[in-house]
């Protein structure tokens, strides 16, 4: 070996040598090095491949936190199919701008959902609704999976962000709503120094109506003001119970990061809500504002406290509905409660103590072990295979652990800080195993730069095998708390809407299309079929809708095309209305023609080669 290659060679292992202590010193930075590894794993990305044509295996519904809108997810190969709006306008589909929409969404300009609860028969998904509840302005929201519409919007009075669920019982008897935000019944005026004695975290009892895709509210039951968090509801054993976590018990009015973290112990809660609504039917209530709300320390024996370490994040119940499992956030450990020990524990008042007139159960009598996970403990999930998945937010990690045993069977990187985490229907009686999205709170590097703000990530975990793959990742809006993966052929749909001869304000064919007009109300029955409205078949003109500054004009438009994905949109240029009517369906829109002159109408959602001659006028003839 000549004298310059050796110096060469030896530049090359020295450079070597340089990122090997490179590695040593910092770690696995993340991103990049995470991208190598799974690049080099072809069967990663043939796991995750959906060919054209086929349909994932998973629907994912993602809540669409401060966007107020649901993000429908296919699984595993994380594509984006749908966002559905909910507590918030939107302008590609209308909703909010047409009367029906409008109504519901009553004025409010956005919404923050933070969790989606699909209903259950037996304790498990039936695919046939989908609850959400908003953080930001009180509400509740049922969308129906026939058609992912949302179909009712509740206005819940008396409380303050329901935040910790919407979770329904096994048999969607109830949505439960408890509170994040604490603050005096009926919203009144109250000091703060007041606190302690006049706020209230009140928890709604929601009762859906699946036949008819309603909501009402039951009762309301009203709890200290503790700030609750997710939630859970009981299952098979523990049915008829549900677990709610509290984070606030320190009763902090400011600076909650500081304050509400001094104690080393926070409580569950455990009510019997069978117990509670026999309660309410035998009319143990105080009204307030038109809802009926139980008062647990007025009537004992239907709500407990279960003490668990440092400020948890959730509460989530086991497959069998055993056990119950909390994470303080704020402690290394999760722990995992039995339900048995629990009920052995009320039933001979093992009790420590009581808060707020609500008896404390012994903690040692009802634990049954602390696991030491790791650092940020939040949420978890189950598989079917006897083992639990928990978030570390501050460790960015999913770490497996056995229920039986207790141990810690592997951890998966996630980028980064993961809140929720959602398995394959892996909230249910019977989880279905194979995958697990980590909802991730900060992508940073994750992605392409879009500049100082980016993205949230989801991390798609393979948790088939012993120890857990990560193998894909995509980018999500703002902001997916909590997620519920469903199996797909559990969700029917519908492809045309029914043909329904009593709906309100429809005409079926071009040839009934009409205007009448009262004094200064005009009604426009009209039709959208490829590729023209119709408005008034008797006119020469049939495609021009004719009215007067200061009318009020009402545009009943069905689309009476009959096959599967033919929408059609309806736009009034310069008037600020856009909305769409979705194959067999019928919608109003109501102008008010406050503005004279010639505004084209015209199909915004394309829908055949002449699409784009798909148009018409609306003429306000000035007064
Ligand atoms: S919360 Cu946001 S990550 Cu509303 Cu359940 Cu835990
Ligand atoms: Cu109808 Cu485009």
């Amino acid at each position: 070996m000549n004298a310059s290659l050796t110096k060469v060679l030896s530049g090359i292992i020295g450079i070597a040598a340089g990122l090997l202590v490179a590695f040593l010193v910092f770690g696995n930075t993340g991103s990049s090095d995470m991208a190598t590894t799974n690049k080099q794993n072809k069967s990663n990305a043939e796991k995750v491949y959906v060919p054209p044509g086929e349909h994932d295996e998973y629907y994912m519904m993602a809540s669409g936190g401060h966007s107020g809108q649901l993000f429908v997810y296919g699984l595993p190969s994380m594509r984006l199919i749908r966002q559905v709006p909910v507590f918030s306008p939107d302008p590609a589909t209308g909703y909010g701008f047409d009367d029906a929409s409008k109504e519901m969404l009553n004025g409010y300009k956005w919404g923050d959902f933070h969790h989606p609860a699909i209903s259950e028969t037996e304790g498990e998904y039936d695919g046939r609704a989908l609850f959400a509840s908003d953080v930001g302005n009180n509400r509740a929201a049922y969308v129906d999976l026939e058609t992912f519409h949302t179909t009712d919007i509740l206005e819940i009075p008396n409380v303050s962000g329901p935040h910790c669920a919407a979770f329904v019982t096994p048999n969607t008897e109830y949505l439960f709503l408890p509170t994040r935000f604490s603050v005096p019944i009926g919203g009144e005026y109250a000091e703060l120094d007041e606190y302690s004695e006049k706020y209230k975290g009140v928890m709604t009892a929601v009762k859906p109506d699946v036949k008819n895709k309603k909501m009402d509210i039951a009762f309301q039951v009203m709890l200290p003001p503790w700030a609750y968090d997710l939630s859970d509801a009981g299952k098979k054993l523990s049915n008829g119970w549900s677990f709610l976590s509290t984070y606030n018990t320190e009763e902090a009015t400011t600076t909650l990061e500081i304050n509400a973290s001094q104690n080393d112990r926070d409580y569950i809660v455990m009510f019997n809500w069978k117990q509670i609504a026999k309660e309410v039917k035998d009319g143990n209530f105080t009204e307030v504002n038109g809802e009926k709300m139980f008062d647990p320390a007025k009537y004992p024996g239907s709500v407990y406290l279960v003490p668990v370490p440092k400020s948890p994040h959730g509460v989530d119940v086991t497959p069998d509905g055993e056990h119950f499992i909390a994470s303080g956030k704020l402690s290394p450990t999760t722990s995992m409660y039995s339900f048995e020990k629990a009920l052995e524990a009320i039933e001979k008042e093992d009790f420590q103590g009581e808060a707020k007139g609500l008896p404390i159960l012994n903690y040692d009598s009802v634990i049954d072990k602390e696991v030491e996970v790791g650092l940020g403990p939040l949420h978890t999930q189950f598989d079917n295979n006897g083992n639990a998945y928990t978030t570390l937010f501050i460790d960015s990690q999913v770490v497996k652990w056995n229920l039986e045993s207790g141990k810690v069977i592997d951890k998966a990187e996630v980028a980064y800080s993961p809140g929720h985490l959602a398995a394959v229907e892996g909230d249910t009686a019977n989880p279905g195993g194979k995958w697990l999205v980590s909802l991730n709170k900060i992508a940073k590097d994750q992605y392409l730069s879009v500049g100082p703000s980016h993205p949230e990530s989801m991390d798609l975990v393979d948790i088939t095998g012993e120890k857990m793959e990560l193998v894909a990742n995509a980018p999500s809006q703002p902001e997916p708390h909590y997620a519920q993966i469903i199996n797909a052929d559990k969700i029917k749909t519908t492809e045309v809407m029914d043909k329904d001869e009593k709906r309100k304000n429809a005409v079926w064919s071009k040839d009934e299309a009409h205007i009448e007009r009262d004094g200064d109300e005009v009604h426009v029955y009209g039709v959208a079929f490829r590729s023209r409205f119709v408005f008034d078949a008797q006119s020469d003109k049939p495609d021009v809708v004719k009215v007067k500054e200061g009318d009020t004009v009402h545009f009943h438009m069905t689309n009476i095309d009959r096959d599967e994905d033919i929408t059609h949109g309806f736009g009034i240029n310069g008037y600020n209305e856009n909305f769409e009517v979705q194959p067999g369906e019928t919608k109003t829109l109501t102008v008010k023609a406050d503005k004279s002159g010639t505004f084209p109408i015209y199909c915004t959602n394309f829908c055949s080669a002449l699409h784009q001659e798909m148009t018409g006028y609306l003429l306000v003839e000035p007064k």
